[in-house]
């Protein structure tokens, strides 16, 4: 429940927010009519302000990041054409498809040797030749091989597709994925929970309340998870806030999500943005600002919100610490699924970079696990140089 968050409401410009920081000093929970207003306010500076507030109320001056490496070990999907966003996916037969073997996959995953690589974070396509075992086989694998490195894998929407073609219960397959090493589940396939969202972006993928569902189930196994929304498309700001509010709802119930992770959707090589007429022009930094500062102040039941870089670009990433963002996506390794719907940032970031981008904004950055616990606050003299992880992860980069 929402602690009083101490704030000057002389720093809103718009008359409209003022009942909204009452709320926050107060310590009430903000409505789905307050998140619509915030969403409005052409205040951006005062609705940040709230944000910052809440979030410094929580974390300080701390920003956290993980050390994770990407591995997407299938691009084939059955919904290749009714994801009308996704540049990613192909066909089976289709040119550039690829499914990696095992030994691939372990192959990808020594990248890891040698740095600090604490976090595989592995999602692909809707793959019908990837069932439970070729996943059991993976994880079991890379455990034996990075027994140290924790395995946050597979979207709710890639576990009801298992239990789909595999003729299980979604619970059934995520304790079958617990016991070969499954550790937490990513927060993609979320997009935007409206039907009418979904008709147009994305028709034949798992709905919102199903999506909720699989969390849910995750979750009472002990299995926590992130969640996302994929915003800057057709969606209305109503929209957002019917999806903020389901994400908020459950994690009253259950309390397994670990984060919340707004997601800026990129329009180019994907049929969506041609439709729409987008190419070239992706969402503003104003609108990124906002989802994270909503976020921040909507889900007052969540302790983490993430801002990605490779999304939103370095420079917003790095301003969002001062609207409510404490975490930022790590150094993370061979970025693909963006990268294939025009993100312009690299593939990859140093530690040393992250460093310097999160001191920058006047924040201490501290490296954390998968589960938030801190591991190493960085004292102000040290860069980051001569730790392990800055070869491989500079090498890596591209
Ligand atoms: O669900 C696909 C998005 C998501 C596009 O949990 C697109 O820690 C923008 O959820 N433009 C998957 N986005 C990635 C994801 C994620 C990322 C980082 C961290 C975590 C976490 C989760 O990528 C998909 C979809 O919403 N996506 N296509 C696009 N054109
Ligand atoms: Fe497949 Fe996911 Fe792309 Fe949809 S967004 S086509 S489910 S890979």
């Amino acid at each position: 429940m929402p602690v009083s968050i101490p704030f000057d409401l002389d720093r809103l410009r718009d008359p409209a927010l003022r009942p909204i920081g009452e709320k926050l000093r107060a310590g009430e929970r903000l409505s789905i009519a307050d998140g619509v207003t915030l969403f409005r306010s052409p205040d951006l500076l005062g609705v940040g302000a709230m944000a910052d507030a809440a979030n410094r109320a929580r974390h300080g001056d701390r920003v956290t990041f993980a050390s994770n490496q990407h591995i997407n070990p299938t691009n084939v999907c059955v919904l290749r054409k009714t994801c009308v966003f996704c540049g990613y996916a192909r066909l089976p037969k289709e040119e550039g498809a690829y499914r990696y073997s095992i030994e691939q996959v372990l192959a990808e995953s020594d990248r890891a040797d040698g740095s600090i690589t604490r976090e595989f974070h592995i999602v692909g396509g809707l793959d019908m030749e990837a069932g439970l075992e070729y996943y059991q086989t993976m994880f079991r694998a890379l455990k034996e091989r990075h027994p140290q490195v924790h395995i946050k894998a597979l979207t709710a929407v890639e576990i009801a597709h298992i239990a789909r073609i595999e003729k299980m219960s979604r619970e059934d397959v995520l304790i079958a994925l617990r016991e070969a090493g499954l550790d937490t589940m990513p927060g993609g396939g979320a997009e935007t929970f409206s039907a009418a969202v979904r008709d147009v972006i994305a028709d034949k993928k798992l709905g919102g309340a199903d999506y909720i569902d699989v969390h849910r189930t995750a979750h009472k196994l002990g299995i926590r998870s992130n969640c996302t929304m994929l915003y800057g498309h057709v969606e209305t700001i109503e929209d957002r806030m019917q999806h903020l509010n389901m994400l908020r709802e459950l994690q009253d119930e259950t309390g397994g999500f670990l984060a919340y992770i707004p997601l800026a959707y990129h329009p180019d090589d994907n049929e969506l943005g041609k439709t729409l007429g987008r190419e070239g022009t992706s969402t503003t930094g104003f609108d990124d600002l906002r989802n994270l500062a909503v976020g921040r102040l909507f889900l007052d039941n969540f302790e983490h919100i993430k801002s990605h870089w490779i999304m939103v670009s370095t420079p917003v990433s790095q301003i969002s610490l001062h609207f409510g963002v404490n975490d930022i996506e790590g150094t993370v390794v061979r970025e693909k699924i963006y990268h294939a719907v025009g993100a312009h940032t690299p593939q990859g970031m140093t530690l040393p970079q992250l460093l310097g981008l999160i001191r920058g904004a006047g924040k201490v950055p501290a490296e954390r696990d998968s589960f938030y616990r801190v591991l190493r606050e960085f004292e102000p003299d040290d860069t980051g140089a001569t730790d392990a992880s800055t070869e491989p992860l500079a090498g890596a980069v591209g």
